[in-house]
């Protein structure tokens, strides 16, 4: 054996190549020692090749659970160049291992197909594999792992001319702890739907699109808003945004008409925040989710049961809204329960095309009092106007970027996400802003409605009207029409003019700087009085002043709140 210069140990499933990396072992005059099945394909080759019990002294067992687990073994491959390991390892009779060659049984091939049971999905994980794959990665300094058959060649080659690089032992090590890694996750996520399902994961119908199977759910937050305000708090979900957010402040009687929620008895503040997230912006939040910051009451599942939604998170549900809410989609709506101290993760990852995106989560908190470096004239700023800002950025951090996003009486009234140019995002916003106002027109409030007609038909024909975009060519025009018993006339630009002027004391706050002073033209018209952005734009001292010019208060939010 004394001959010999370096030892190999060799256990591979996938013996591809395996033969060919004999060759160069044995050409280079290494020691091969294998597993049982590795061995003998060696040893069928012609290839000198010893058995792993010829070191460990011990046969396989247990069915060939028990095969390279040995300190034999991994004393060999563990042991530093330093004298007290080769101490111990003369003291055990052990020599060093040099190069390890192993990749693993075949889990996920095992549990992809159809009716896999548990314990066939057992016997394919693998121990000793990853002990090897592991202890070999972990003295990478010495010992050189290869977890790819496609790396033989290169290995061959470079042995070939002597040692093996310190640069191509880091590399292979890498790739056999992303091998282990891979394969935990694999391991993990089989049992994780086997013991698991509806407690910490959710197996969900399809991804975005009906053909983007499997899926699994997101947890959206709600808390934030109640922890910032102190008070009940309620968003509707679409998509990666929120279509409206809002805390539980009363409401008034034509708010209570807008937002269809004149029937429900007994309000109580969590209903008044879904009423207002829900209301803010009808057509936007149609088959939303809803997210809830306390247990869901009887007025709240009230609320949710008569809109078209398809799902709700909350801290809990009494029994009376729980039973509610049950009879909801036929038996089909979701409901689900997160726990209110949860924590995610510090740090969040997420895979774009292939590519893994890792982040410190934005665990920025937003509070009133975050909004005190005011850079405007006006420093004036209200309680209201504070809560309003609060609300408004704190929907911002949850709303794909660029996004800006109006409040008022505690609740969104115009949110303009994931528009590519800010000025888009403000029009965009103040439109939605606008169309909540007009909403509450005495015209509007005294529509009288064909009989018959459904909640979502009412809101759009609303929509078309305040948005001044009622039909003339058929046969929309005749649909639109047949919504109403009495026809409302359209406002004229006068009625408009006078109705706009009276919105007043609206919030406005912005996930990055305004580039130019149009965006706070552009939110005056919408009746803003307080702003809260980030600074930073060249342009700012013409921002300030156009804020300045209409008696704005404008607070730097020293936090830019892009979400992607
Ligand atoms: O069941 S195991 O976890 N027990 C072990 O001690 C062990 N050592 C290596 N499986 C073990 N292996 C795995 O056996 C390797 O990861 C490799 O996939 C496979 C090679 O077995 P054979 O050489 O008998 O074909």
């Amino acid at each position: 054996m004394s001959d010999y210069t370096k030892t190999a140990i060799l256990s591979v499933y996938d013996k591809t190549g395996l033969l060919d990396l004999a060759k160069g072992l044995v050409a280079q005059n290494v020691r091969i020692l294998a597993s049982g099945g590795t061995a003998r394909m060696v040893r069928d080759a012609g290839f000198p090749v010893e058995d792993v019990s010829t070191i460990t002294h011990a046969p396989e067992m247990l069915g060939g659970r028990v095969k390279t687990l040995h300190p034999a073994v991994h004393g060999g491959i563990l042991a530093r160049n330093q004298k007290s390991d080769e101490d111990d390892l003369t003291a055990q009779g052990i020599s060093k291992v040099d190069y390890v060659v192993c990749n693993l049984y075949p889990f996920k091939e095992t549990v992809s197909k159809v009716a896999v049971t548990i314990d066939e999905a057992v016997e394919e994980i693998d121990i000793g594999g990853v002990t090897l794959l592991r202890a070999a990665a972990k003295n990478h300094a010495r010992v050189t792992i290869l977890s790819d058959p496609k790396d033989y060649a290169g290995f061959l080659q470079e042995l070939k001319s002597g040692e093996i690089s310190a640069e191509a032992r880091n590399r292979y090590a890498l790739k056999a702890f992303e091998h282990t890694a891979d394969y935990d996750v694999a391991i993990s996520d089989f049992f994780r739907k086997q013991y698991s399902e509806n407690i910490s994961q959710l197996p969900l119908r399809y991804g975005a699109n009906p053909h983007q199977k499997p899926a699994q759910a997101f947890v959206p937050q709600v808390k934030e808003l109640s922890a910032s305000l102190n008070l009940p708090a309620a968003a509707s979900f679409k998509h990666v945004s929120p279509a409206g957010a809002a805390v539980g402040l009363p409401l008034s009687d034509v708010e209570k008409q807008i937002y269809f929620v004149q029937d429900i008895e007994n309000l109580s503040p969590l209903a008044n925040a879904y009423a207002r997230a829900r209301g803010a912006d009808r057509m936007s939040s149609f088959g939303d989710w809803v997210a809830l910051s306390n247990i869901v009451d009887l007025p709240t599942a009230q609320i949710i049961s008569k809109e078209v939604s398809d799902g709700v998170i909350a801290p809990g549900y009494s029994d009376e809204a729980l039973a509610i809410l049950r009879k909801k989609k036929g038996g089909k709506y979701c409901i689900l329960q997160i726990d209110p101290n949860f924590n995610p993760e510090p740090l969040e990852s997420r895979q774009v095309y292939g590519i893994t995106l890792q982040q410190k989560r934005n665990d920025a908190i937003i509070k009133g009092s975050s909004f005190k470096e005011f850079v405007s004239q006006n420093k004036n700023l209200t309680e209201q106007g504070a809560i309003d800002l609060t609300v408004a950025t704190i929907a911002l951090k949850y709303t794909q970027s660029n996004s800006v996003c109006y409040a008022k009486n505690g609740m969104v009234i115009g949110l303009g996400a994931g528009q590519q140019s800010r000025i888009h995002c403000t029009r965009l916003a103040g439109d939605k802003a606008d169309n909540w106002w007009f909403r509450q027109h005495p015209r509007v409030l005294g529509f009288k409605w064909a009989k018959g007609v459904k909640r979502p038909e009412k809101s759009n024909a609303i929509d078309l009207f305040v948005t001044g975009q009622i039909p003339t060519t058929e046969p929309e025009k005749s649909e639109y029409e047949s919504k109403f018993a009495e026809l409302p006339e359209p406002f004229t630009k006068a009625e408009r003019d006078e109705w706009s002027a009276k919105l007043n004391d609206v919030a406005l706050s912005s996930d990055a700087f305004f580039p130019f002073p149009d965006n706070v033209y552009r939110a005056v018209r919408s009746g803003v009085k307080f702003i809260a952005a980030p600074s930073g734009s060249v342009m700012d001292k013409a921002v300030f002043g156009a804020a300045d010019s209409h008696d704005l208060v404008y607070v730097e939010n020293p936090i830019r709140l892009f979400h992607h």
